[in-house]
């Protein structure tokens, strides 16, 4: 029988889209326009405090294209922070004006492909749990994407013994340590919790090193035979205090 590898979980993950009804926007008064953006800013001041004290992360980026408007990405310890943001965010004032377009639930993964150095369990390092429990990098762009491991004839990442299957993503972590600095990672699994097997969260400061990083993995042998690809969604970055000039009208 072939061997799953044992994977470390970190925070849940929420993936959270919503298109802006700009009609019913600009039919609002001033005065609500100005308590919905307040009302999202009180939010977003909250969660602020949350990710301060090292208990959750979260960014905020415009959508390009016509996918969404926003995309959200919450990180928190349990689902029910998770769902507990996603409703505060539908009860708020601005959430009158938010249409759902999209969302993806997974959590933070990192696998124990590599043998125990000296027989210390990965786990217990404080620079895994640092990225098992990630402060999100504010940078410019995100990119985001879930994907599966393919299982078909030939070409079934299901049936591979577990050193080649380690070996292939040896292979693939030299490709993206290359991106070191440009492109930041978050890998998410979400074999049980949504309809892909896998999210991939990337950060970049220039969005050209997203087509260049994905591009360079397609040639890995662990994408271009064994991966299968989702709906891709781009976007930069709306920091806090750029959200009133977004929102005018
Ligand atoms: O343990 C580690 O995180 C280091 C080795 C590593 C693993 C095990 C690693 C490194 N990845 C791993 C696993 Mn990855 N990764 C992706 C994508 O579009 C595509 O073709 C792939 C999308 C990118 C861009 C990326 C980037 N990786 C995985 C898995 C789980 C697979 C499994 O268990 O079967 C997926 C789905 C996946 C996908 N990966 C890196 C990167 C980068 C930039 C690195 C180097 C990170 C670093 O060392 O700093």
């Amino acid at each position: 029988m072939v061997e799953a590898v044992e994977t470390m979980d970190g925070w849940y993950s929420l993936h959270d889209l919503r298109t802006i009804d700009w009609s019913s926007w600009k039919l609002a008064s001033e005065a609500e326009r100005k308590e919905a953006i307040d009302s999202l800013d009180q939010l977003i001041a909250k969660w602020e405090t949350v990710e301060e004290a090292g208990n959750g992360s979260q960014v905020l980026h415009k959508v390009v294209g016509q996918k969404a408007d926003l995309i959200f990405m919450f990180l928190r310890p349990t689902m029910e922070e998770l769902s507990d943001m996603e409703t505060e965010l539908n009860k708020s004032k601005m959430g009158e004006f938010l249409l759902p377009a999209h969302s993806y639930v997974s959590v933070v993964e990192l696998s124990k492909y590599r043998p125990a150095k000296d027989g210390v369990d990965p786990e217990t390092l404080p620079e895994t749990q640092k990225r098992l429990k990630p402060i999100l990098p504010k940078w410019e762009h995100i990119c985001f994407y879930p994907m599966d491991r393919r299982r078909s004839g030939e070409e079934n990442w299901y049936t591979l013994e577990k050193d080649v299957r380690a070996k292939m993503l040896y292979e693939h972590s030299k490709t993206g340590r290359k991106y070191a600095g440009k492109v930041s990672q978050v890998i998410t699994g979400s074999i049980g919790l949504d309809d892909w097997e896998w999210g991939v969260t990337l950060f970049a400061h220039e969005p050209l090193q997203f087509k260049k990083i994905v591009y360079e993995m397609r040639f890995d042998e662990v994408s271009s035979r064994y991966g299968e690809f989702g709906e891709f969604f781009v976007g930069n970055l709306l920091p806090r205090e750029d959200i009133p000039k977004y929102l005018e009208v």
